[in-house]
């Protein structure tokens, strides 16, 4: 605000124009009960609003209100437009700062000189940020399951928890990994997330395996699925161990809990004595259920918690939040020739140009000294710019007078 202090009985009061008040940040925040980005489907413009103007008698306006946007667990920011990764949320309450909201115009009570001690100049609020971001969610189980394609895992996930998975006779059932949540106790529940059924080259991409590759990443522990009425369980077994291996050294070396399915099935029993001996031989511990029927699921549940306390904590795939800082070279500028003058360009000088009241004369020539200091104005004469000739920076024109 450019104001000066008016008072009964008070002649020539001194500039007391107020600051204007900052613009809000936005901010992403975790919220550890969504679980999904489908609210991003409906709204996908989100502007923050500016600070209040400032007042008379140096008052300052109020700042603007933080924008915090809410996202599950395990969502991955991007800036679209660069492509480049931002910051990976994965903690409840943690928050990645997106766009600074501009720093509030300084009112004139600040542009008073020993020379002019009436300034009649202001300062317009600083331009906010403004990006296009991509999300991309990772899910955060603590357990995945994983196995070929029909080995019984969406049953499984419907026998332990709250989930409600399509399952059927065939594979490639589960076109995409979610979540059912199962409760243990009171007090403890584990998330786990059904992976869609993995095939031979996964690890290269083939049947979208890098994309459900990705989830288990995140995941501490593995239930390993296997059918009981494969032709050869313990190559199926090692296939996907394969896979898990060759996507990521790391995924091969999680825990596992080995279980094979379908035991109320009167083949698979009779194959089983088969089956356990090819396991054991090869030094691999197995469980046996019926997901169908509920047999020993619970037993497995019990042995992934235990797996759970020893395993690491879930480690973050990108490592650490970005920090922002000041651009180092601000005022960097180019100049071009252009049919009808000269066009400057460069983020300082445009973010200058639009925070100067061209209307107020101090205003101008704070700008114009901005141009001297930072060599523009010596710039614009070496490259021959000529009286009367226009200067064109951001969205503005300034007729050159030497
Ligand atoms: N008899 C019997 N059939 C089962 C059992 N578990 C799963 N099935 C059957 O096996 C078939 C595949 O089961 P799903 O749970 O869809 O298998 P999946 O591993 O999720 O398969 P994809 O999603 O295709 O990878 C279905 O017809 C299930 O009814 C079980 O314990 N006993
Ligand atoms: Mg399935």
């Amino acid at each position: 605000m450019v104001h000066f202090h008016r008072e009964k009985f008070v002649t020539h009061g001194g500039p007391d124009g107020g600051d204007g008040g900052r613009g809000a940040d936005v901010i992403l925040e975790v919220v550890p009960t969504m679980n999904t980005l489908s609210v991003f489907r409906h709204q996908t413009k989100y502007l923050a609003p500016d600070g209040k103007k400032g007042g008379p008698n140096n008052m300052s306006g109020r700042s603007a209100e933080n924008m915090v946007i809410k996202v599950p667990p395990g969502t991955i920011v991007y800036d679209r437009t660069a492509d480049k990764f931002l910051g990976d949320l994965i903690g409840p309450g943690q928050q990645l700062l997106l766009a600074k909201g501009g720093r509030g115009g300084r009112g004139s009570q600040h542009f008073a000189t020993a020379h002019n001690q009436a300034p009649r100049t202001g300062e317009k609020g600083e331009p906010g940020e403004e990006f296009v971001i991509r999300l991309e969610l990772k899910l955060i189980a603590d357990v995945g399951l994983v196995g070929l394609p029909n080995a019984g895992k969406s049953s499984f996930l419907a026998a332990v928890t709250n989930a409600n998975p399509k399952i059927a006779d065939y594979p490639f059932t589960t076109l995409e990994p979610a979540l059912g949540v199962a409760a243990i106790d009171e007090d403890n529940s584990l998330v786990i997330a059904d992976i869609p059924g993995l095939i031979e080259g996964a690890h290269r991409g083939v049947g979208l395996g890098f994309a459900f590759l990705r989830h288990v990443q995140r995941n501490r522990v593995l239930i390993h699925m296997i059918d009981g009425l494969a032709e050869d369980p313990l190559a199926d077994y090692t296939q996907i161990n394969n896979e898990l291996a060759l996507f990521d050294p790391k995924l091969g070396a999680k825990s596992q809990v080995v279980v094979i399915n379908k035991i109320d099935l009167p083949e698979v029993q009779e194959l089983m004595p088969g089956i356990l001996k090819s396991f054991k031989k090869a030094g691999i511990k197995v469980m046996t259920i019926s997901a169908l029927a509920r047999t020993n699921v619970k037993d497995v549940l019990k042995k992934v918690q235990e797996l759970l306390q020893q395993a690491p904590p879930p480690e973050p795939v990108e490592a650490e939040l970005p920090i922002y800082k000041p651009d180092e070279d601000r005022y960097e500028f180019r100049i071009e020739r252009v049919p009808d003058g000269w066009q400057v360009s460069g983020k300082g000088i445009e973010r200058a140009a639009s925070m100067t009241f061209w209307e107020h004369e101090g205003s101008v020539r704070r700008f114009q000294y901005l141009m001297k200091k930072i060599g523009l104005d010596n710039a614009l004469r070496d490259a021959g710019i000529e009286e009367g000739e226009t200067v064109f920076i951001g969205e503005f024109e300034l007729d050159w007078q030497d």
